[in-house]
Protein backbone atom coordinates (compact mmCIF):
# COMPACT_ATOMS: atom_id res chain seq x y z
CA UNK A 1 0.00 0.00 0.00
CA UNK A 2 1.33 3.47 -0.81
CA UNK A 3 2.32 5.92 1.89
CA UNK A 4 -0.74 8.16 0.51
CA UNK A 5 -3.21 5.59 1.49
CA UNK A 6 -2.72 5.13 4.62
CA UNK A 7 -3.61 6.95 7.66
CA UNK A 8 -1.41 9.70 8.66
CA UNK A 9 0.77 9.51 12.01
CA UNK A 10 2.08 12.96 13.37
CA UNK A 11 5.04 13.33 15.01
CA UNK A 12 5.66 16.01 16.92
CA UNK A 13 9.37 17.52 17.59
CA UNK A 14 11.76 14.48 18.70
CA UNK A 15 15.00 16.48 20.23
CA UNK A 16 17.02 13.64 20.47
CA UNK A 17 14.83 11.59 23.04
CA UNK A 18 14.62 7.94 21.43
CA UNK A 19 13.51 6.58 24.55
CA UNK A 20 10.08 8.81 24.35
CA UNK A 21 10.13 8.18 20.81
CA UNK A 22 9.99 4.57 20.68
CA UNK A 23 7.74 4.62 23.44
CA UNK A 24 5.32 6.92 21.94
CA UNK A 25 5.82 4.79 18.57
CA UNK A 26 4.51 1.65 19.98
CA UNK A 27 1.12 2.04 19.60
CA UNK A 28 1.42 2.97 15.70
CA UNK A 29 3.47 -0.04 13.46
CA UNK A 30 4.98 1.50 10.75
CA UNK A 31 3.49 -0.60 8.24
CA UNK A 32 0.03 0.64 8.94
CA UNK A 33 0.35 4.43 9.30
CA UNK A 34 1.66 7.29 6.76
CA UNK A 35 4.40 8.54 9.24
CA UNK A 36 4.92 12.44 8.99
CA UNK A 37 8.15 13.57 11.59
CA UNK A 38 7.50 17.40 11.92
CA UNK A 39 11.42 18.47 12.43
CA UNK A 40 13.78 19.26 15.04
CA UNK A 41 14.95 15.22 15.22
CA UNK A 42 17.88 16.86 16.78
CA UNK A 43 19.69 18.61 19.64
CA UNK A 44 18.72 18.94 23.59
CA UNK A 45 18.71 14.90 23.82
CA UNK A 46 21.56 12.86 23.26
CA UNK A 47 20.34 10.48 20.78
CA UNK A 48 19.79 13.49 17.69
CA UNK A 49 21.89 11.22 14.95
CA UNK A 50 19.81 8.27 16.16
CA UNK A 51 16.09 10.18 15.47
CA UNK A 52 17.74 11.26 12.62
CA UNK A 53 18.65 7.54 11.41
CA UNK A 54 15.36 5.92 12.77
CA UNK A 55 13.00 9.12 10.81
CA UNK A 56 14.98 8.34 7.55
CA UNK A 57 14.47 4.75 7.47
CA UNK A 58 10.33 4.25 9.45
CA UNK A 59 8.45 2.81 6.26
CA UNK A 60 6.03 4.95 5.27
CA UNK A 61 7.58 7.74 6.46
CA UNK A 62 8.76 11.90 5.85
CA UNK A 63 10.43 13.73 7.98
CA UNK A 64 10.56 17.44 7.40
CA UNK A 65 13.16 20.56 8.29
CA UNK A 66 13.03 22.04 12.08
CA UNK A 67 15.10 24.92 12.69
CA UNK A 68 17.27 22.47 14.76
CA UNK A 69 18.17 20.52 11.58
CA UNK A 70 19.58 23.70 9.73
CA UNK A 71 21.38 24.56 13.06
CA UNK A 72 23.25 21.48 13.21
CA UNK A 73 23.72 21.55 9.36
CA UNK A 74 25.08 25.19 9.83
CA UNK A 75 27.91 24.08 12.77
CA UNK A 76 28.66 21.45 10.44
CA UNK A 77 29.87 23.48 7.37
CA UNK A 78 31.30 26.44 9.77
CA UNK A 79 32.91 25.74 12.33
CA UNK A 80 33.22 29.26 13.41
CA UNK A 81 28.64 28.34 14.63
CA UNK A 82 29.49 25.17 16.70
CA UNK A 83 29.55 27.60 19.95
CA UNK A 84 26.22 28.92 19.20
CA UNK A 85 24.89 25.78 18.39
CA UNK A 86 25.83 24.16 21.59
CA UNK A 87 24.24 27.01 23.05
CA UNK A 88 20.64 26.37 21.41
CA UNK A 89 21.17 22.86 22.45
CA UNK A 90 23.81 21.23 20.36
CA UNK A 91 25.15 17.99 20.96
CA UNK A 92 28.94 17.87 20.18
CA UNK A 93 29.59 13.82 20.07
CA UNK A 94 26.08 14.14 17.10
CA UNK A 95 27.99 16.25 15.27
CA UNK A 96 31.41 14.32 15.10
CA UNK A 97 28.42 11.39 14.21
CA UNK A 98 26.97 13.23 11.75
CA UNK A 99 30.69 14.65 9.98
CA UNK A 100 31.12 10.82 9.30
CA UNK A 101 27.83 10.02 7.76
CA UNK A 102 27.93 11.99 4.30
CA UNK A 103 24.68 9.63 3.23
CA UNK A 104 22.98 11.06 6.34
CA UNK A 105 23.75 15.17 5.39
CA UNK A 106 22.91 14.84 2.01
CA UNK A 107 19.26 13.81 3.46
CA UNK A 108 19.15 15.94 5.64
CA UNK A 109 19.80 19.11 3.22
CA UNK A 110 16.74 16.98 1.09
CA UNK A 111 13.88 17.36 3.68
CA UNK A 112 11.53 19.44 2.63
CA UNK A 113 10.49 22.29 4.82
CA UNK A 114 6.60 21.54 4.38
CA UNK A 115 4.47 19.34 2.56
CA UNK A 116 0.70 19.11 1.48
CA UNK A 117 -1.59 16.04 1.89
CA UNK A 118 -3.82 14.56 -0.48
CA UNK A 119 -6.47 15.64 2.25
CA UNK A 120 -5.41 19.45 2.00
CA UNK A 121 -3.74 19.66 5.09
CA UNK A 122 -0.57 21.57 5.27
CA UNK A 123 2.15 19.99 7.45
CA UNK A 124 5.19 22.28 8.83
CA UNK A 125 7.44 22.75 11.45
CA UNK A 126 6.95 25.91 12.60
CA UNK A 127 3.24 27.89 13.12
CA UNK A 128 3.59 30.93 11.43
CA UNK A 129 3.28 31.95 7.70
CA UNK A 130 7.17 33.27 7.58
CA UNK A 131 7.21 30.39 4.73
CA UNK A 132 5.53 32.73 2.47
CA UNK A 133 8.46 35.16 2.65
CA UNK A 134 10.06 32.71 0.66
CA UNK A 135 7.19 31.52 -2.14
CA UNK A 136 3.62 30.79 -1.92
CA UNK A 137 3.38 27.54 -3.94
CA UNK A 138 4.71 24.44 -1.43
CA UNK A 139 6.79 23.16 -4.43
CA UNK A 140 8.44 26.13 -5.06
CA UNK A 141 9.08 27.00 -0.82
CA UNK A 142 10.70 23.64 -0.46
CA UNK A 143 13.08 24.35 -3.73
CA UNK A 144 14.03 27.53 -2.13
CA UNK A 145 15.10 25.77 0.52
CA UNK A 146 17.20 23.24 -0.68
CA UNK A 147 18.84 25.76 -2.77
CA UNK A 148 19.60 28.10 0.22
CA UNK A 149 20.79 24.81 2.09
CA UNK A 150 23.22 24.57 -0.41
CA UNK A 151 24.44 28.22 -0.78
CA UNK A 152 25.34 28.63 2.76
CA UNK A 153 22.30 30.51 3.63
CA UNK A 154 21.23 28.83 6.79
CA UNK A 155 21.16 31.93 8.92
CA UNK A 156 18.04 32.81 6.87
CA UNK A 157 16.79 29.51 7.30
CA UNK A 158 17.38 29.50 10.94
CA UNK A 159 15.45 32.95 11.07
CA UNK A 160 12.11 31.92 9.06
CA UNK A 161 12.27 28.42 10.80
CA UNK A 162 12.73 29.74 14.43
CA UNK A 163 9.28 31.93 14.09
CA UNK A 164 7.16 32.06 17.07
CA UNK A 165 4.05 29.93 16.68
CA UNK A 166 1.19 32.88 15.83
CA UNK A 167 -1.59 30.91 14.28
CA UNK A 168 -3.55 30.11 17.58
CA UNK A 169 -4.08 33.46 18.49
CA UNK A 170 -4.29 35.14 14.91
CA UNK A 171 -6.72 33.63 12.87
CA UNK A 172 -6.83 36.90 10.25
CA UNK A 173 -3.11 35.27 9.45
CA UNK A 174 -3.70 31.94 9.77
CA UNK A 175 -6.98 32.05 7.01
CA UNK A 176 -4.81 33.87 4.48
CA UNK A 177 -2.08 31.77 4.90
CA UNK A 178 -4.46 28.52 4.09
CA UNK A 179 -5.68 30.79 1.15
CA UNK A 180 -2.54 31.62 -0.47
CA UNK A 181 -1.22 27.75 0.10
CA UNK A 182 -4.48 26.06 -1.40
CA UNK A 183 -4.57 24.55 2.21
CA UNK A 184 -7.83 23.68 4.37
CA UNK A 185 -5.60 23.45 7.68
CA UNK A 186 -2.40 23.29 8.70
CA UNK A 187 -0.51 21.05 11.43
CA UNK A 188 2.53 22.25 13.00
CA UNK A 189 4.97 21.69 16.15
CA UNK A 190 8.20 23.51 17.09
CA UNK A 191 7.71 23.33 20.78
CA UNK A 192 7.24 20.63 22.29
CA UNK A 193 5.61 20.11 25.39
CA UNK A 194 5.41 16.43 25.28
CA UNK A 195 1.47 16.67 25.20
CA UNK A 196 -1.08 13.43 24.31
CA UNK A 197 -3.27 14.89 21.36
CA UNK A 198 -2.90 18.22 19.21
CA UNK A 199 -4.38 21.46 20.20
CA UNK A 200 -6.80 22.66 17.62
CA UNK A 201 -7.71 26.52 17.50
CA UNK A 202 -9.83 28.04 14.73
CA UNK A 203 -12.36 25.04 14.75
CA UNK A 204 -9.63 22.62 14.11
CA UNK A 205 -7.67 24.83 11.11
CA UNK A 206 -4.61 25.34 13.05
CA UNK A 207 -3.14 21.71 15.04
CA UNK A 208 -0.40 22.64 17.26
CA UNK A 209 1.32 18.87 18.18
CA UNK A 210 3.42 20.11 20.53
CA UNK A 211 5.83 17.31 20.72
CA UNK A 212 2.98 14.73 20.67
CA UNK A 213 2.16 11.40 18.62
CA UNK A 214 -1.19 11.36 17.52
CA UNK A 215 -2.92 10.61 14.47
CA UNK A 216 -4.10 13.40 12.12
CA UNK A 217 -8.01 13.44 13.28
CA UNK A 218 -10.30 13.51 10.49
MN1 LIG B 1 11.64 24.26 16.40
Amino acid sequence: MAADDLPVLIVGDVHGDLEWLFKALKPYPAGLWHTIFLGDLVDYGMFGVGALRYARDRPNSEALLGNHEVAMLWALRDPTRVGWWIAVGGQLHDLEELRQDEPLQRWMRERPALMKLPDGTLVQHCGNDSYLGLRDEPDDVNRVVAEQLKSGSERRLWDFLSSPNVFETQSTRLVRYLDRMGARRVAFGHKPHRGKKPLAFDGGKALNFEGAVAPLPD
